[in-house]
């Protein structure tokens, strides 16, 4: 039986997917390159640096920075991405993300989030969720990116609950990836196209709230 769910934040919770395909889609053009939707599922769940290294690689310039060059763009991305940040607010929360929450803590089950993304905390304040989490573990807790499953682990230690008993929200392959290297029942949020490796996909978590009614 269950007794954790761990979500995903960006995708899963709020779509700041949008806004970090934005951000990244500015740097490549500033660099002189196209970066589509496509080639963003890549860099979905992914780190920030290692972001980077997978954009600079699709357009063909991943010999030509420096490490300290590397960190100025970086920079510069994620002031892009800080300026939608901030303006987010309680109603860009996705519709069923609060219900879905909601009847598992109702259940009895602890609810954890685990999230690639250094900025998490800047989101969770903004969208005022931080107190609906049992445990949060983000970026800058963790040494090894999705689709290493550290980041699971460490979230249903904190939790204090089995890897085994655990649920798991995402809506990047790498993270399912993770999740299912952690041992857990891994839901996929969005295409079964790129989350074929979930156990169940559903396309939103109101799909989800609409079909367990
Ligand atoms: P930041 P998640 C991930 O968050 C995003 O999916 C990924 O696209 C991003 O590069 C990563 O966070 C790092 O984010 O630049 O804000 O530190 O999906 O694991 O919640
Ligand atoms: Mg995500």
């Amino acid at each position: 039986s269950i007794e954790g769910a761990i979500f995903d934040l960006d995708g899963v919770i709020v779509d700041t997917a949008k806004y970090h395909y934005s951000a990244w889609k500015k740097l490549a053009n500033m660099l002189g390159f196209e970066f589509t939707e496509k080639d963003n599922e890549k860099l979905k769940g992914v780190s920030r640096k290692e972001s980077l290294e997978i954009l600079l690689k699709i357009g063909g310039k991943e010999n030509e920075f420096s490490r300290a060059q590397r960190e100025e763009l970086m920079d510069i991305k994620n002031n892009w991405y800080l300026e939608y940040i901030v303006k987010l607010t309680e109603d860009d929360i996705l519709p069923g993300t609060k219900e879905t929450i909601l009847t598992l803590k109702e259940q009895g089950i602890k609810v954890g989030l685990a999230t690639a993304s250094k900025n998490a905390m800047l989101i969770l304040e903004r969208l005022k969720i931080k107190d609906l989490f049992d445990a949060i573990v983000d970026g800058t807790q963790i040494s090894r990116a999705k689709p290493d499953p550290e980041i699971f682990l460490k979230c249903a230690q904190k939790l204090e609950v089995d890897p085994k008993k655990c649920i798991v929200f995402e809506d990047a392959a790498a993270g399912i990836k993770a999740a299912k290297l952690a041992g857990m029942f891994a839901v996929g949020v969005g295409s079964l196209d790129t989350l074929s490796e979930a156990d169940i996909v559903v396309s939103s978590l109101a799909q989800l709230v609409k079909e367990l009614n």
